[in-house]
């Protein structure tokens, strides 16, 4: 128990989960919380850096909770947990503030997409969203962490913030690393293909949640956004939508694109689209349906994510002690 490495990572409940967050990042989740010490979380703070409707965010972080179970995470062997649930990532989450620079912030993609997209309400916690992500990481002595290629460089911030504080203060914080998967670490919009897809961009019939029905997800996929031409062959740059179609299928059989290139030579995007859908649906069946069976039994949830939230907070709170402390704030 106590040689295996933390991994830690949190998923927004800003909307529904959707195939990319699946792909990326889940699924990739699950796999290692059999073998390592793992703790995830919803990030109910993170989320209201863009305006969320409260009865709709209170359903969102359920459903998120639910699907890390459905996705075969055991809160038993894991540490499943709300973030707000667990004071300290606030309080640390200020701290760091006071260690990451105006320029770093200014920097981060995520702050820029999402400023130029929200320019109504460019808040300063989605400013400084990236130091309470840091909070988040270092809290737990964290050494991977498991993101899609979006997040990366908050991570790599937040070594740099880890790397600051320990210059001053000693070895206070573990430097953690990213762990970005090779295949699907960016799925694409299925209508605009040179876009992430997204769980705040939905409504344009590109996006593909786990909660979808299997009908929607079938004609998502039947009318993907694809080139001119019909042969099935990866290149990113010139065949944008089919090279997406390519990885989901891949993520979803453990094909490799070579062999799924051979498997649909001559056969052309018409037969190959809804083999991808189809695969796409048996992929997400089982997680959407546990999914509901979970979401039913309330006071279940309510025994993981309380338990969850007592576990994480003991380390939390034994960091935030030691943070404190260097700091030279007076213990009461
Ligand atoms: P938003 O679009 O509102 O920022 P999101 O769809 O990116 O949200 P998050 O909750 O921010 O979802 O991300 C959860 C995890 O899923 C992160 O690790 C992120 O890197 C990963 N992820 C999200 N979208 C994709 C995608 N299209 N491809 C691969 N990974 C993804
Ligand atoms: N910023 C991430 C969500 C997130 C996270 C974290 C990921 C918040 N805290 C800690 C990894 C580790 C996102 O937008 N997907």
């Amino acid at each position: 128990m106590e040689n295996k490495k933390i991994i830690l990572s949190g998923i927004q409940p800003s909307g529904s989960a959707t195939l990319g967050s699946y792909l990326g990042a889940l699924k990739n989740w699950a796999s290692l919380s059999s073998e390592f010490e793992c703790l995830y979380m919803v990030v109910d703070m993170h989320a209201i850096t863009t305006r969320q409707v409260p009865a709709e965010l209170r359903k969102l972080q359920l459903e998120q909770l639910a699907q890390f179970v459905a996705c075969g995470i055991d809160p038993d062997e894991n540490t499943l947990f709300i973030q707000s649930h667990v004071p300290a990532h606030a309080q640390l989450a200020w701290v760091l503030n006071c260690f990451t620079m105006f320029g770093e912030l200014s920097r981060m993609t995520q702050f820029k997409d999402k400023s130029s997209k929200n320019a109504e309400n460019i808040n300063a916690g989605l400013f400084t969203y990236p130091a309470l992500q840091a909070a988040d990481i270092l809290l737990y002595g964290t050494d991977l962490v498991p993101v899609g290629a979006d997040q990366k460089q908050h991570v790599e911030l937040t070594r740099d913030i880890a790397v600051r504080f320990n210059g001053v203060f000693g070895d206070v914080f573990k430097i953690p690393e990213p762990y970005i998967p090779k295949v699907g670490a960016k799925i694409m919009d299925l209508q605009t293909p040179t876009k992430k897809m997204s769980k705040s961009e939905v409504a344009d019939g590109g996006c593909v949640l786990i909660m979808d029905k299997p009908e929607d997800i079938m004609r998502s996929f039947k009318r993907a956004k694809t080139d001119s031409e019909t042969e099935v062959r990866f290149d990113q740059e010139n065949k944008p939508g089919i090279s997406n179609l390519i990885q989901i299928y891949s993520c979803c059989t453990g094909k490799s694109f070579e062999e799924i290139e051979n498997e649909f030579a001559g056969k052309g995007y018409g037969e190959f689209k809804p083999c991808v859908g189809e695969a796409v649906v048996e992929l997400l069946r089982p997680i959407r349906e546990e999914t509901e069976r979970l979401l039913a039994d309330k006071a279940y949830m309510q025994e993981v994510y309380r338990k969850g939230a007592e576990k994480a907070s003991y380390t939390a709170n034994k960091t935030l002690r030691k943070v404190y402390k260097k700091l030279g704030f007076i213990e009461k």
